[in-house]
């Protein structure tokens, strides 16, 4: 059985950052085989039957993308598939293989990688051709790119794919098998077979640059551009949108992202204060004063701080304050979750505020949009999806609920306890990270009287909870103990005035504090 990665949702590539098993290792169903991780979250690949490992097909630090196998599980259910990959495995090592020159059935030849000169690997961006196509002369059967150009592999010979060997987004070397065909028999003109080459099944196969006819991976998005210059682009932190492509067909090239990237620094210096230029904290030499220890941050905790602090230099912030009254809330949440006790479920006040917290954005949908990239215009979501904070032993994510809007409090509630306990343990999908559109970080269950968010760029808003405390309130007669519960709104003060924040606030107050206005 091959276990590949799965579904990423709209990120191409993740980074293997921890391998769980060994060779001949016996894994349960279920049980995590690696470690991936993304600028969201890390997540384990799973297998999906028990058996035992045969072989790990990535490594440490590789960059995978869906479909990439990640290792091959002998499963009782699955041992022809595995006779068939062994018969893979021979072949690419260069094994004898099941036809001979002499052989009078069709010939099959191997279509090998080409010599890459000084690139050390390709990726695959196009399969051109897939298994039982038949192949022209001088046609195209895949598409690979390494660090410098792209290019197909061209087949000299007529013949039909019988097994492609590779998956597109698979990284390649010099050699490497690609694909196994059958050569269509011409008594008159035999196939050209190089004479250097030992194993006698190899077929002269031709490179061809050529751009221009190269449709890369990604077309859904609307740049051009392929998936080296994704991932650089990626590491630049520059968004491919901004950049102009010189190359066929506006194609981004290499050259094109350091031009962009050098251009955008010397403006940094000649310009007012910066991301760049900013002025930076002194260091300051502990050691001096006392005894140290070093403390390496997880990576999730490194990519956090990325984040956060490209939103906080970038997002001018104001953060709102306020109180909802939720005396009456608590007493409703309570008996719920009498009733709940029996099924083992419980109710916390986070599903009530994401719950109003939905109905404020129909209401307010400016909050749940994202200022486009000429800052001229916002975009509005019409859908609802808010991700909330979730402390885990690697770091904070923020795990999304889809389509939340639709849904009540017992489901938003079960979905924020199934999502956080996902995350804690590291088995959420990416997709579960993915398309928030308003988030909700809540420290209620540890204490506080407030705290000042970080919006969630490109996010527009996000709400803090804090500690709902029992307080004397002022009825105008007199003081009576009432549960107040501290939220803050912070929010980009480009897109939304303090005006609307403060309508937001009446809105969401008035809700949780009323929660007959939830069915209005
Ligand atoms: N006031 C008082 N009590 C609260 C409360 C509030 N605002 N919010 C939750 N509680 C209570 C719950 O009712 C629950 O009480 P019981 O144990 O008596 O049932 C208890 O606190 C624990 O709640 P919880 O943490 O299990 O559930 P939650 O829905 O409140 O929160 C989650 C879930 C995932 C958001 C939370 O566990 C978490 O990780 N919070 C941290 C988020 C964070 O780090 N944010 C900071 C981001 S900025 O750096």
């Amino acid at each position: 059985m091959d276990v590949v990665i799965p579904s990423l949702g709209d990120i191409d590539e993740v980074e293997v950052i921890e391998i769980c098993v060994s060779v001949d290792d016996e894994i349960e169903e279920n049980e995590g085989i690696i470690v991936i991780e993304s600028d969201k979250a890390s997540m384990e690949v799973p297998c999906p039957a028990g058996g035992i490992v045969r072989e790990i097909c990535v490594s440490l630090g590789e960059m995978v993308g869906e479909g990439h196998l990640v290792a091959k599980v002998d499963a009782p259910q699955t041992t022809a598939v595995d006779e068939e990959h062994t018969e893979h495995i021979d072949s690419k090592n260069n094994q004898p293989t099941e036809v001979s020159l002499a052989d009078p059935s069709p010939q099959k030849i191997d279509v090998l990688v080409p010599d890459l000169g000084d690139s050390v690997q390709a990726i695959v961006t196009n399969l051109v051709l897939s298994v039982g196509q038949s192949i022209a002369v001088n046609s195209a059967i895949v598409e690979l790119e390494t660090d410098d150009e792209t290019f197909e592999v061209i087949s000299e010979c007529e013949g039909t794919i019988v097994e492609l060997c590779i998956k597109k987004g698979e990284t390649v070397s010099t050699g490497d098998l690609l694909a196994k065909m059958d050569l269509k028999s011409t008594e008159s003109s035999p196939p050209k077979l190089p004479e250097s080459q030992d194993d006698p099944t190899f077929v002269g196969i031709e490179t061809s640059i050529n751009t221009n006819q190269v449709a890369l991976e990604g077309d859904s998005q609307s740049v051009y551009a392929g998936p080296a210059v994704r991932r650089l682009a990626r590491e630049y932190g520059v968004l491919l949108a901004d950049v102009v492509g010189s190359g066929s067909r506006g194609r981004i090239t290499k050259a094109d992202l350091k031009a962009f990237v050098k251009n955008k620094l010397s403006e940094q210096k000649v310009g007012s204060p910066g991301l760049g230029s900013a002025v930076q904290v002194e260091r300051v030499d502990y050691g001096k004063f006392g005894e140290t220890y070093s403390l390496e941050l997880s990576r999730i905790q490194q990519i956090g701080a990325k984040n956060l602090y490209a939103s906080w230099v970038n997002v001018p912030h104001v953060t709102q304050h306020d109180k909802a009254n939720v005396t009456d809330l608590e007493d409703f949440r309570e008996t719920l979750n009498m009733e709940a006790k029996e099924a083992g479920s419980k109710i916390t006040p986070l599903a009530f505020i994401v719950r109003a917290c939905c109905l404020v954005l129909d209401e307010y949908p400016i909050f749940h949009s994202s200022l486009e990239q000429n800052q001229q215009s916002i975009l509005i979501n019409r859908f609802c999806n808010i991700g909330f904070a979730v402390d885990t032993p690697e770091g904070l994510i923020v795990p999304v609920i889809k389509e939340a809007d639709k849904k009540g409090v017992r489901q938003l509630s079960s979905e924020i306890m199934d999502l956080s306990k996902k995350g804690r343990e590291k088995k959420l999908g990416m997709g579960d990270l993915q398309g928030g559109t308003f988030t909700i970080s809540s420290l209620g269950s540890l204490g506080g009287t407030g705290f000042t968010p970080i919006v969630n760029a490109p996010q527009v808003a996000i709400l803090g909870v804090a500690r709902m405390q029992t307080e004397p309130v002022w009825d105008g007669e007199q003081f009576s103990p009432q549960k107040m519960l501290p939220l803050s709104l912070s929010y980009d003060h480009r897109v939304i005035n303090g005006a609307d924040g403060g309508r937001f606030m009446l809105f969401l107050t008035g809700l949780l504090g009323d929660i007959r206005r939830f069915t209005l």
